[in-house]
């Protein structure tokens, strides 16, 4: 799972990737850490390995992961292609964006657009992603046009195909309305997987706040959104998250109760990660390794078996499922298996949080 980070320039992007990542990336905006990229991997936690270790002891305990890409913008907005722009390859292989919104005060700090105005920040982001993905449709279209050209007869028809679907994604996104919110069907998916659009990947607002508030809400700000566009959204202080990043985890857990605070940055950003890509943990145990992976909702099966290895697709046999919840309570796999609660699966079952799976395959 890979995560870009992305917003305006100065609204704290490199602050929320280190109180996540537990990172020590430059924000003194000294020469060249704006344009720095930075990667960081946050292991999700997850109780439940904690039990299963205890159950199996194997060798290593694996959490799942959610990489995290700190993504420079432009130097500046004036002379920017739009705040994707160069980075445009970069942010395509993004499984969804987290966009810093800026709501904190500091004097000292400049913002590209003078005000603080988190409504019209979100906007304007939104904007750029779209912007960017009409310029790939733009291309595509023109593009096809000249290939129809000299495409042989038989060519033609996917190539209609191509240009219609391609029409239409860009009508909408004329009109506002991102992939993530467009109606396609499984064959126009299939050409649009091509291009890879900003903006039909999921999106987490990040709201990034004075220590004291306020905080804003995505509904708060009457965004005008259009329907069925379902975005995420966080509040938090990244400054001091990234400052109680780095203390020990009981010194943070101190000061957190002092200021009030529940939960930390990166749990809150990987719950709403979480929940707005809708995705599970599935679990596989054995003496060598307890592990967690996540995956979309719902997804079949033999697809699950692929983040294992890419080869258990195709050699996928089938499923073999224990709820974590009936495997606590049988103490093994194969008292699950006396009580009836280890059921053999096929290709298309859909794959739940805490299903703990055997993979058999054929490679
Ligand atoms: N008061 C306050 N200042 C913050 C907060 N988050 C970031 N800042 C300050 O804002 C400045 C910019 O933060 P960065 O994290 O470097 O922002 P960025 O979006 O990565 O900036 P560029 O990469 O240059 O576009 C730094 O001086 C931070 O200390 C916050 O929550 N509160
Ligand atoms: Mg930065």
């Amino acid at each position: 799972m890979d995560i870009g980070i992305i917003g305006l320039p100065q609204s704290g992007k490199t602050t929320v990737f280190n109180a996540l990542t537990r990172g020590h990336a430059d924000t003194s905006g000294a020469s060249g850490s704006a344009t720095e990229m930075h990667l960081g991997v946050v292991k999700v936690p997850d109780p439940r390995l904690e039990v299963l270790s205890g159950m199996y002891n194997p060798r290593r305990v694996v959490p799942a992961e959610i990489k995290y890409w700190d993504v420079p913008g432009p130097e500046s907005l004036a002379k920017s292609q739009g705040i994707v722009g160069q980075y445009r390859n970069i942010l395509q292989g993004a499984d969804a964006f987290l966009v810093v919104v800026r709501a904190f005060d500091n004097p000292s700090v400049m913002h590209p657009m003078e005000t603080i105005d988190p409504g019209r920040d979100v906007e304007t982001m939104l904007g750029e992603l779209t912007f960017a993905d009409l310029e790939v449709m733009d291309r595509a279209v023109e593009r096809l046009e000249d290939g129809m050209k000299k495409a042989k007869p038989a060519e033609r028809p996917a190539m209609t195909r191509q240009l219609e679907t391609i029409r239409k994604v860009k009508e909408g996104l004329e009109a506002g309305i991102p992939l993530r919110a467009q109606q396609v069907t499984d064959s126009e998916s299939a050409i649009l997987i091509n291009y890879q659009l900003l903006t039909g990947k999921p999106i987490i607002v990040v709201f990034n706040t004075n220590e004291d508030g306020p905080e804003p809400s995505l509904e708060s700000l009457e965004l005008d959104l259009p329907e069925g566009d379902q975005l995420g959204e966080v509040c938090l202080s990244a400054r001091l998250e990234a400052e109680l990043a780095l203390m020990s985890d009981e010194e943070a857990e101190e000061f957190r109760a002092d200021l009030g605070l529940d939960d930390s940055a990166m749990n809150l950003v990987i719950r709403a990660s979480y929940s707005t890509l809708g995705l599970v943990s599935f679990l596989t145990v054995g003496p060598d390794e307890v592990r967690a992976w996540s995956v979309p909702r719902g997804i079949p099966a033999q697809q699950a078996a692929g983040a294992i290895h890419s080869d258990f697709v195709r050699g996928f046999i089938r499923a073999e499922v224990i709820p974590y919840d009936d495997l606590c309570r049988c103490g093994n796999i194969a008292q699950g298996r006396k009580e009836g609660a280890l059921r053999s699966e096929g290709k298309t079952y859909p794959v739940k949080d805490g299903d703990v799976i055997n993979f058999l395959v054929n490679v």
